[in-house]
């Protein structure tokens, strides 16, 4: 892609050539696999504004259900000089980075619980940051020398959450929450923080949630310190969270 002929005031989609609008888009229906399901993609695809939708692929689910993936074009343009985006923005440590960090800044071994907390048994997600073996080539936070972590593991109630973090002296907590439906997350997110503050902990601790669905931008909406979504690796996690002990003065709590 040549990007000096692009217009950042004027971004859209393109699939063979600079600005030709094209997109493909996914979706299921609760119709039978024929052709009056593949005309039903086609004219709902442009009721969303899609112009010159087509059917490119239409798979049967059985009973009654089809998939389709569509190619068409999309009108709509950005101004991507206007974006702005609320990021964490710590700089990124490696592996041997944070454990020098630890051990020359804050000078003992921090404590970090993690779990996956009110209904939500998804816990891949915890894991890919906690777990000794790691997950796409990041080792996870157990197998720091100088992080104490701790994988309390799937559906955890808040309550027991903060008596372990009360229990264990922790510097972090770490709330993964992956189900979103009916934004079951929202609540139990923030009652989280209401508890925390009951107790007189949360200025105390680095406060961090993250999951699939879950942003930077919510997560301080909702009183954490950082959010984290897809694709986050432990180094992202461990390098806020040093960083934020240093600059909290949590170092000798
Ligand atoms: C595996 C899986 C399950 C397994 C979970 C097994 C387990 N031990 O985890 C089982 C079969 C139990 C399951 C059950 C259900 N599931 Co499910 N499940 C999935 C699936 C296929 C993969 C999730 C996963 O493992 N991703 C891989 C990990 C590595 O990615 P991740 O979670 O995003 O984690 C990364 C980041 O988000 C971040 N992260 C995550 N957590 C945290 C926390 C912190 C602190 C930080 C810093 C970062 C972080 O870092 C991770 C690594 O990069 C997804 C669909 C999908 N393809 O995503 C559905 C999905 C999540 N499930 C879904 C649903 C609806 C359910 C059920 C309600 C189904 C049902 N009706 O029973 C139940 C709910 C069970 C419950 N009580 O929670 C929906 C959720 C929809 C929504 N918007 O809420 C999904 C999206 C499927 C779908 N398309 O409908 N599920």
């Amino acid at each position: 892609m040549n990007t000096k002929q692009v217009d950042l005031t004027r971004v859209r989609p393109y699939g063979d050539t600079m600005d030709d609008g094209v997109v493909q888009l996914s979706f299921s229906l609760p119709v039978p696999h024929g052709e009056e399901a593949a005309e039903a993609a086609r004219q709902l695809a442009m009721k969303m504004g899609v112009m010159e939708p087509s059917v490119v692929h239409m798979t049967d689910m059985g009973e009654g259900y089809t998939f389709f993936v569509l190619y068409g074009k999309c009108r709509h343009t950005v101004d991507y000089t206007k974006i702005q985006v609320a990021k964490v923005d710590s700089p990124r440590m490696n592996f041997y980075e944070i454990n020098e960090f630890i051990k020359e800044r804050i000078g003992r071994k921090i404590v970090v619980i993690g779990a996956c907390t009110g209904t939500d048994a998804h816990t891949v997600g915890i894991d890919a940051i906690m777990n000794m073996k790691g997950y796409a080539g990041e080792y996870g936070l157990e197998r720091y020398p100088m992080i104490n972590a701790y994988n309390l593991g799937a559906q955890v109630e808040n309550e027991d959450l903060i008596a372990k973090a009360i229990e264990l002296k922790a510097d972090a907590l770490l709330v993964s929450q992956v189900v979103t439906q009916k934004d079951v997350h929202i609540p139990n997110l923030s009652r989280l923080v209401e508890l925390l503050e009951a107790e007189g902990l949360r200025k105390n601790i680095v406060l961090i949630c993250g999951g699939p669905r879950i942003s930077h931008e919510l997560a301080l909406e909702l009183g954490y310190d950082a959010g984290f979504g897809p694709g986050t690796l432990a180094p992202d996690v461990a390098s806020f969270i040093v960083q934020e002990i240093v600059k909290r003065g949590l170092a000798d709590k």
